[in-house]
Order: structure tokens, then C-alpha cells, then sequence
């Protein structure tokens, strides 16, 4: 069970070690801090239906109920200890997983737990405005719900560097505080948290794709032979869960939405859909093609040494590590990797050690295509003869063999400037990002009301009706 009382909820026995406990309590008004400037906007007064986890066990989300968000209780939470753990992967295979860590792959671990920490604060970041354009109390609600989790993967990854990396670690956490998302000096780590999330499309598109690069990295880290990041990652994954829920059923309520008024009115064109105050299929397949391609890169390089060494070494896995059946080493495996030779795209085989980030960038493509599937079956059930795609593997990448290159959704490689004359096509320009924002001027803030451009959802939240006061404002 996670322990309440205690100024730092936890299920480490934080009290136990009193250097450690003094030495996180002394970071906590700096993350306060940090969310008070640049956490949501103006909400520190209202009252938000939350959830808070009570324990790791599956059944310990149960706990819902109105808390002030700068009051939620951000804590240290680990899945418990598997008591005979080894190390599955790379040349320690079989050793038991390491507890503490190893001196030679400090300084790579770090590194890792690092920029899996600066990602979290970068979302709230990007989301801090939107609060003030929701387009219900329930959506109000579940991006708080976001942010207040992202809040605490930040203390999860704090917890980590305070507690195995001393001196260093405590001067990485209070860098965490520092950077920021977008910040032309001090900007945070990844290419994807450095760009704006404007509006609640581009909020939704986020939490689909680039929260699911989340739960695929937090995948492979909870194979880590390093147990405390295994278990930590494995109690984070099971709150990634909402958030890629809210950005499928949030894009799909927008597309539910549009197809509805297209199918009323009997109107196709963009132009006459816009004029009915709902989102046209054209910018919706626009926003998913800037939100896939720059979810892409944060897979890093298609062949990378530095993926190949956190493998051997036994520090970060693959997607489902252990239900793989093959050696575990990869020392002769080879994997297919594309490259732009020419004007033509053509595949060639590598060590497959090297083309780890490809590989788990494959396993995440293969998932997103099923949910794209999902939301093409709510266009089509509308009758409208529409189809969302994805892009090719290399449009608009800026990260690993297509950077440099310019090639079309539909793999075309073309010249900078075929390219740049069609990239509004292809890409939402500042027209379509203004069309957006001017539907969403406004929170909506009566219960059960939504905005024009969204339809409602299923069902609420922890069984509650629509018109639940998911949100109090005193
Ligand atoms: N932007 O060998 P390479 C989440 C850098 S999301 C900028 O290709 P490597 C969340 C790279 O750092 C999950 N730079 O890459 C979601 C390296 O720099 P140096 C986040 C980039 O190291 C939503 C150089 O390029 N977690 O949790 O194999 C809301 C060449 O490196 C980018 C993790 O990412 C980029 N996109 O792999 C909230 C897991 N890509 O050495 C939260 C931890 C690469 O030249 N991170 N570079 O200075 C990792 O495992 C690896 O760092 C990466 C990169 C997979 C990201
Ligand atoms: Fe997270
Ligand atoms: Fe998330």
C-alpha cells in the first residue's frame, strides 16, 4: 500500500532513509514552483474529479474524488519486487537484475532516465493553455488528469536519479525544472516536446501518437536489467493507458462529429464543412501527418550505437523482450532499414543490435495503423468515401536516414522545392491552425454540454453521467 501520511507518498520506504527523504522534500517546493509557472493556467482554485492511486495492486485506482491540483498527491510508487529477477537480454542474460547500479553504466543510465524525465514536464508545458478552450468539463477534466500524471512520471524518473546517482542525479533533477519546452536557449531534449500543441485537436493527435511513443519506450525500459527503473516503468504504463484513450476517443469524437454534420447536410467539401463549424477531414489527416512524423523521430536514428550498447549491456530491451523467442543477444540477427539512395527509397539488411530504435519504431507503427483502422470505421459507417492514412515512414523526418530528404506522404523522394510547393497539402498551415483555434475561443463549461465540433463521448468517467460537475469552479 502507498502510504498517505507521509509528505511524500510512497511505497520505497522513503522514511527509512532520511538523506534521501530530506534530499527530495528540498525538491519538492522547486516542483511546485515549476508547476505553478508553467503547469495549466489559472486552475490552482478549481476542484477536479481525479484520480489517485491508493496502491500498485491493479485494483488500487479505484480512489476518484475532487482534490485541487497543486494538492495532488504526486508520489514515488514502484510495482513490488520480484525477488528472483534476472537480467533477459544482452551479454549479462541470466544474472540476476541489478539493484544497484553498475559503475560502468552510470553515466548511459543516467542519460536514459534523463530524457525519459524531461519528457514529462515538456507536455505539461506544451498543454498549459488549454484549459481555457476545453470543450467540456469532462475533457477538462481528463487533460488535468494528464497533466497531473505527467507531473508525477517526473517524480518517478526524480526519485530514480536522487536515490542511485548522487550528487550528479540531484543536479540532473534540478535541471528538469529548468529546461523548457520550446525555450530557444534551455529547450527540452526531444525534437516532438519542443513543438507547440496549440489547440485540442493537436492535444488529442499528441496524446494518440506521441503518448504512445511513451508507452513503447516505457515498454523497453521496463525490461531494463536495472530492477528500480524496470519497476518504476512498469507502474507508469499502467497510467499511459488514459492518455493514449483520451487522444483515440478525442480524435475519434472529432471525426464522429464532422461526419455527422457531412452527413445531415450533405456536404463534402471542405469548405461548406467548415462553414458548419466542424473540423474537415483534410485538416484532421493534416494534423496526423505532422503529429506521426515527429513522433517518428523520437525513435532516434535507424542505426544507432548507442541502442546497440544500452541492449548488450542489459539496459533497455525491446517491446516484449521476453515473449520473443530468439537468442536474446541478436549477435547474428539481421534487420531491414530503409535509406534514400538516389531518388529512390530502398530497404538494406543490418546487424539487427543497430537497428533497435527501428525496430521499436516498427512495433509502433504496426500498433497506430489498428488505430487508425478504428477511426476509419467511424467514417465509413457514416457512408462518407474518406480515408485517413499514414504517410510514408519518411515524411517530414528530421531524425535518422530520411532527415535531409524530402519525400511525399506518399514516398515519392522529391526536390526541396516539389516538395515545399505542396507541404500545405500535406502539412496544416497557419490558415488551418487559425480555422481550428477560432472554433475553440472559449472553455464550455456547463454540465453535460459540448462544443459543436466534438461529439460527446460514450460514456463518463468512473461510471459518472455526462453531466457530471466533473470540475468545480469557486
Ligand atoms: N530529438 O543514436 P541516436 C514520453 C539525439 S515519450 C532530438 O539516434 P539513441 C511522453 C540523441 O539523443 C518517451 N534529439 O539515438 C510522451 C543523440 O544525441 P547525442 C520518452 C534526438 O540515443 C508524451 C543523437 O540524436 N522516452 O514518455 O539511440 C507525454 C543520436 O542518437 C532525437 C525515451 O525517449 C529527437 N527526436 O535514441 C509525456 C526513452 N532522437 O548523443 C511523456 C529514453 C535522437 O548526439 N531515451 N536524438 O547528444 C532513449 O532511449 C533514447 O535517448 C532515444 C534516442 C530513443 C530518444
Ligand atoms: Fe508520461
Ligand atoms: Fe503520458
Amino acid at each position: 500500500m502507498i502510504d498517505y501520511t507521509e509528505r511524500i507518498p510512497n511505497n520505497v520506504d522513503l522514511g527509512r532513509d532520511r538523506v534521501l527523504q530530506r534530499a527530495l522534500e528540498h525538491w519538492q517546493p522547486g516542483y511546485l514552483n515549476w508547476w505553478y509557472e508553467t503547469g495549466p493556467r489559472d486552475t490552482s482554485a478549481l476542484e477536479v474529479y481525479l484520480r489517485t492511486a491508493t496502491s500498485v495492486e491493479p485494483d488500487g485506482w479505484a480512489q476518484f474524488g475532487y482534490v485541487r491540483m497543486p494538492e495532488y498527491r504526486w508520489g514515488i510508487f514502484l510495482q513490488p519486487r520480484d525477488e528472483i529477477r534476472a537480467i533477459n537480454f544482452g551479454v549479462r542474460k541470466g544474472q540476476p537484475a541489478w539493484q544497484e547500479v553498475p559503475g560502468e553504466l552510470r553515466s548511459a543510465l543516467r542519460r536514459i532516465i534523463v530524457t525519459q524525465g524531461d519528457t514529462e514536464p515538456a507536455s505539461v508545458e506544451q498543454q498549459k493553455m488549454l484549459g481555457m478552450s476545453s470543450p467540456s468539463l469532462y475533457d477538462l477534466r481528463n487533460i488535468f488528469q494528464v497533466n497531473v500524471e505527467e507531473g508525477r512520471h517526473l517524480w518517478a524518473m526524480v526519485y530514480l536519479l536522487h536515490r542511485y546517482f548522487g550528487r550528479d542525479g540531484r543536479e540532473e533533477a534540478e535541471a528538469l525544472l529548468e529546461r523548457r519546452s520550446g525555450d530557444a536557449d534551455n529547450p527540452r531534449i526531444l525534437g516532438a516536446f519542443n513543438e507547440p500543441t496549440p489547440d485540442w485537436l493537436a492535444f488529442f493527435m499528441f496524446t494518440f501518437f506521441t503518448d504512445r511513443d511513451g508507452k513503447f519506450q516505457l515498454c523497453a525500459l521496463a525490461e531494463s536489467g536495472f530492477d528500480p527503473l524496470a519497476r518504476t516503468c512498469r507502474f507508469m504504463l499502467t497510467e499511459e493507458a488514459h492518455h493514449m484513450f483520451v487522444g483515440e476517443t478525442g480524435v475519434g469524437r472529432i471525426i464522429q462529429r464532422t461526419c455527422e454534420v457531412m452527413k445531415e447536410d450533405k456536404i463534402d467539401d471542405p469548405s461548406d464543412v467548415r462553414a458548419m463549424g466542424v473540423i474537415d477531414l483534410q485538416t484532421i489527416q493534416r494534423y496526423l501527418n505532422f503529429h506521426y512524423s515527429v513522433t517518428l523521430d523520437l525513435y532516434g536514428s535507424d542505426v544507432s550505437s548507442n541502442a546497440a550498447n544500452y541492449y548488450t549491456s542489459g539496459l533497455k530491451g525491446r517491446y516484449e523482450e521476453t515473449k520473443i523467442g530468439d537468442d536474446h543477444l541478436l549477435s547474428d540477427a539481421e534487420y531491414p532499414v530503409s535509406e534514400v539512395i538516389g531518388n529512390k527509397i530502398v530497404s538494406k539488411n543490418v546487424p539487427a543490435l543497430t537497428a533497435l530504435n527501428e525496430r521499436l519504431r516498427d512495433d509502433y507503427i504496426h500498433e497506430i495503423e489498428a488505430g487508425l483502422r478504428r477511426w476509419n470505421r467511424i467514417i465509413e459507417s457514416a457512408g462518407i468515401p474518406f480515408r485517413l492514412d499514414l504517410p510514408h515512414k519518411g515524411f517530414h523526418r528530421q531524425i535518422g536516414n530520411f532527415a535531409g530528404h524530402y519525400i511525399s506522404p506518399q514516398g515519392e523522394v522529391l526536390s526541396q522545392e516539389a516538395w515545399k510547393k505542396r507541404e500545405f497539402e500535406w502539412l496544416a498551415s497557419p490558415q488551418d491552425h487559425a480555422y481550428v483555434q477560432s472554433l475553440m475561443s472559449g472553455p464550455v463549461v456547463e454540465p453535460g454540454k459540448f462544443a459543436n465540433w466534438i461529439a460527446p463521448p460514450r460514456r463518463g468517467i468512473n461510471n459518472q453521467p455526462l453531466n457530471f460537475q466533473y470540475v468545480r469552479f469557486n
